[in-house]
């Protein structure tokens, strides 16, 4: 028997219009509705949209008012972070227990490498359908789930059949699957290369297939390998635990300027409670910080810091973001992000006293983390964000 399996089985899961759906769930009147999660306000944006407001063409990263006037009977609810957070702490809790190998890529998705654990745990396939199940009975809301040889088709196949999918694609698959799909659906192409690609008649994967590696390095550089490969399916990027990461980070992209600074600050300090809460659950500390940022159309810009002491308190590394973000100039911001890096097994500081203020820090995040997994339920909420 090979030591090695001959291919890789990867799984990719995503929640379904995870905050709608949680608040459909908490609230069954609003089942069956057209529902709008995020602030209600002319500069508010949407968080997301319940699949029965997507119709009409309302989506995350949208303004609000926008969406208002697409689908004008839709109900619009509030962000109620608390909630999802509790509700993805569990849905993580129920992936531990399909694969040791999880690597969180956001509040509602994952990826699971299954290779080799079919002696254990069954079939791929089988296990996928159980992980679905479990999620759907014990959390009341559903996902969908994608299964490949790799993390890029994984992700691709949890997307083809929102919501409640379930998808395999398998090496057979691939020259069936990837050749008419527009070029935007190859990891790292955006609507800007996207538009320069079509510029030169080159719309869907099959266009870019006609290519050779050549042609390719000439307009993409040192892009054009990976391009070149995903286009043929092919991604040998492992799946990175946690705990053996070297970053730990959160981002987001809005479709319009925020121009609210302290709608950016909220935004951050959830990013960083979320980073800080991995950091947490694996045991490693952050020597550093980066707080990456995109002011309207400009270039993504960023700005780390040394923390004098590594860290997994979510107030150190909240107050390192904060004096980051505090130093630019204001401006409307399209993207904003928190990464911890230089992760560490153990705290920086071989202390000889105890800072009583650092130690009483840290029980108050022990005890939001044991409050959060006993009870799904974040009964310990941080302050303002100024
Ligand atoms: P997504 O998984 O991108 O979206 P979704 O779960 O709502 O819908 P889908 O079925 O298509 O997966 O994001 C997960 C949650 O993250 C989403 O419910 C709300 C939040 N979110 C934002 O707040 N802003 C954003 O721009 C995006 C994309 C998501
Ligand atoms: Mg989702």
């Amino acid at each position: 028997m090979p030591l090695v399996p001959s291919y890789s089985s990867i799984l990719h899961l995503d929640m379904d219009a995870f905050f709608a759906a949680v608040e459909q769930r908490d609230h069954p009147e609003l089942r069956g509705k057209p529902l709008l999660i995020g602030h209600d306000g002319p500069r508010g944006v949407v968080a997301t949209a319940s699949y029965e407001a997507r119709p009409f063409g309302c989506h995350s990263a949208q303004p609000m008012a926008v969406a208002r006037r697409l689908c004008p009977q839709a109900i619009i609810l509030p962000v109620r972070m608390e909630s999802y957070r509790a509700v993805s702490e569990q849905m993580f809790s129920i992936l531990a227990q399909f694969s040791p190998v999880i690597e969180p890529l956001s509040i509602d998705e994952a990826f699971l490498d299954l290779t080799g654990t079919e002696r254990a745990l069954g079939r791929p396939l089988d296990v996928a359908r159980k992980l679905k199940d479990r999620i759907k009975s014990e959390l009341k809301v559903t996902a969908s789930v994608g299964l490949a040889p790799n993390k890029y088709l994984a992700k691709l196949a949890s997307d083809m059949q929102k919501p409640d999918g379930l998808v395999f694609i398998g090496p057979d698959d691939i020259n069936r699957i990837l050749p008419p799909l527009p070029v935007t659906k190859l990891w790292g192409i955006g609507k800007a290369t996207a538009a320069r690609l079509e510029s030169l008649g080159i719309r869907t994967i099959a266009d870019l297939l006609q290519k050779p590696l050549d042609w390719m390095e000439a307009h993409f550089g040192s892009d054009a390998k990976r391009y070149y490969n995903l286009a043929r399916g092919i991604d040998d990027r492992p799946v990175v635990p946690d705990r053996d990461a070297k970053s730990i980070g959160h981002e987001q992209t809005f479709e319009i300027n925020v121009a609210d600074a302290d709608e950016i600050r909220r935004v951050m300090l959830d990013q960083v409670e979320q980073v800080a809460g991995r950091l947490r659950r694996n045991h490693v500390y952050a020597g550093g910080i980066t707080v990456k940022i995109r002011f309207g159309q400009f270039e993504t810009i960023s700005r780390s810091m040394t923390l004098r002491n590594s860290t997994a308190a979510t107030n150190e590394l909240w107050m390192a973001a904060r004096s980051l973000f505090d130093k630019w100039p204001f401006q409307p911001v399209r993207l904003i992000g928190v990464t911890a890096e230089r992760l560490t097994e153990g705290e920086g500081q071989l202390a000889l006293f105890t800072d009583p203020l650092k130690e009483r820090q840290k029980k108050v995040d022990i005890v939001a983390d044991q409050i959060n997994k006993k009870f799904g339920k974040r009964a310990i909420r941080r302050g303002g964000v100024s």
